[in-house]
Order: C-alpha cells, then structure tokens, then sequence
C-alpha cells in the first residue's frame, strides 16, 4: 500500500503519520538505535509534547545544546531530576528532552542520520506529537564564504547533484526528493540579526558521502587529482548556487519531506573551501562557531513559544 502527498495533508490535527502499513500491525516497535520501544515505554507520556526535535552530530555538543535552549526557554527539569541521555543504553545516538526540545546526535553520514531520522520520525508517531519540527545544526565547509559563516539550506543536492536521496531498496534506487519548507527557511533568515558579528545565508548545500575525496579533498588517504581540478570543480559547484558541503542534509531534508515534517538545516562554516582543506582553526574558536547555528534555532524556538 502506498499512501499519497494528498492523503497525508489530509490529517489535520498535526500528528505524524508513518507512510508504513506494517508499523501499527505489530504489537510493539522496537526502536532499537534509541534504547526505546512503544511495548517498554509509555511513548505518548514521554514525548507528546514534543515540538522540536534538533540534531546535530555529537552526543557533546547535542547535551550543551540541551543545557543551552534550558536557559534560553527558561525551562526548569522537575524537581529532583537532572538531564539524562536518554537513549544511553543504545551506546549508538545521544538523546536529551528539554520541554517541548529533543535534542539528539546523529553521528557522521547518511547512513548514521537515515537510521535516527526512521527511528525518530516513528517516535513522533507513537508519541503523538504535534506538527513537530525538525532542525539539523552541523558543521561544514563553505565555498566562497567567509569561516564562521552560517548558512541554511534552501536546497541539498548529492554528490551526483541530484535533488533527491537515493536509497538501494530491495535492489532498486529509489529516489526521495529533497525538499525544505520554504516559510521556515525564510523565517529562520530572518532571525539573523544584523548585529551579529557574522554572515548568515541561503543557498544550495552538497551532501558527500565522504569528507574527504568526496568533498574534492588533497588530504585524505587517497586523492587521484590535482588541486586544479579540486578547484575547478568547487568552483563549479560555488558558480551552480552551492555555498556549503556536508553530510546529511540530503536524507534528513528527503526522509522529512516524505514524512510530511518541516524541516530545516543550518550548518556554520568551518572554512572556506576555496581556501584549503584541513580544519585548522583554533578548538575555542571552533567551539564558539558550533554556537552559531544554536542561537539561530534558538531564537526560532523561543519567537515559536512566545506566540503560542
Ligand atoms: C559535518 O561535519 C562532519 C564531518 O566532519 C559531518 O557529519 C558533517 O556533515
Ligand atoms: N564538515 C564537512 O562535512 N566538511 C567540512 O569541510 C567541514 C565540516
């Protein structure tokens, strides 16, 4: 069975629909990579409330952004509690709740995001969450932009420069079309404060599935072309609207596309890829850009709840 775009608008009271028959036939689902399941957790008690679910790569910087929007929203743990990770016990993703924020690591690829977008998208579904909203906050190398720079996607295309992501099932590539939702992807930009000591900017962001060779760099194990050719071809890439590659954009704007859920990547830039290719800025300075995209989505966050 097969359940359309126009059946899946056709739901109007937010929750998320899972275009999986199968799913409310089995009497529990075992959301292995989270440690939860919806036969050994009361999932609507847990995570109905759920309105924002944010992830970026690591267990680290995903509890910092916990402690973070706790601040920022002004949100006070129960009495007697403390931040726990809630998925631990799956030793693969880091999950915190904060109020109506998940916040939770996805690791490096697309594979690592496509298992954690399956998993969270049927969270959302047994819980019964609202017209939930998903935020990727990354890292990635810009092209023609300034380190430090933020930028939010307003298109992701593969390696291939396909807008869609290609998933081998049952041995044929599907493809799922990469689509952010417009209206939050300009709000988000306009979030950005013109007293901000940085760019923030739209543009298209390449998705590789390797950070090295497949991003065009020298320095990996392997490299088979010469720094010409990497820089003719990135700036191909700058010239066709790319202004930032990295590595999961493509899966999480097709998988929350296909689920019906808006969605939107902002990623800071680490450097100019232009200008090289190691990662050499300095840990502090690299730890106040990773706070770039944080700010941004919090300011989204807490405009969202003071108009609610
Ligand atoms: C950005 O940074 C990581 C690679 O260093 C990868 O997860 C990404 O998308
Ligand atoms: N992440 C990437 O995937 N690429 C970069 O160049 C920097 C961060």
């Amino acid at each position: 069975m097969s359940v359309s775009d126009e059946e899946l608008d056709e739901y109007p009271d937010g929750s998320v629909k899972l275009r999986n028959p199968h799913i409310e036939l089995m009497d529990q689902d075992i959301l292995y990579h989270l440690a939860l399941g919806s036969g050994s957790h009361d999932l609507v008690e847990m995570f109905r409330d759920v309105k924002f679910v944010c992830m970026g790569g690591t267990p680290r910087r995903m509890e910092m952004f916990a402690y973070y929007i706790m601040k920022e929203i002004g949100y006070k743990l129960p009495t007697g509690t403390t931040l726990m990770d809630i998925s631990q016990y799956s030793y693969r993703y880091s999950m915190f709740k904060v109020g109506p924020v998940l916040s939770i690591s996805h690791g490096m690829g697309t594979p690592s995001i496509g298992i954690l977008l399956h998993e969270t998208i049927k969270l959302m579904y047994h819980s019964k969450a609202k017209d939930p909203i998903f935020f990727r906050l990354g890292t990635c190398g810009g092209l023609g932009v300034e380190p430090g720079t933020v930028v939010i996607s307003d298109d992701a295309i593969d390696g291939l420069g396909n807008h869609s992501y290609s998933v081998p099932i049952l041995g044929k590539v599907v493809q799922r079309p990469c689509k952010f939702d417009k209206k939050l992807t300009r709000e988000l930009k306009a979030l950005a404060d013109p007293e901000d000591p940085y760019e923030t900017t739209l543009g298209t962001t390449m998705c590789a599935d390797d950070f090295y060779e497949g991003q065009g760099r020298c320095d990996g194990a392997f490299c088979d072309y010469s720094e010409a050719d990497k820089l003719e071809y990135l700036e191909g890439l700058m010239k066709s609207g790319v202004k930032n590659i990295e590595m999961e954009s493509v899966p999480f704007a097709a998988l929350t596309n296909h689920a019906g859920i808006k969605a939107a990547v902002i990623c800071v830039a680490l450097l100019n890829r232009l200008k090289g290719d190691q990662v050499c800025t300095p840990k502090e300075v690299l730890n106040e850009y990773q706070l770039r995209p944080q700010i941004l989505v919090a300011r989204y966050i807490k405009k969202y709840l003071q108009t609610k």
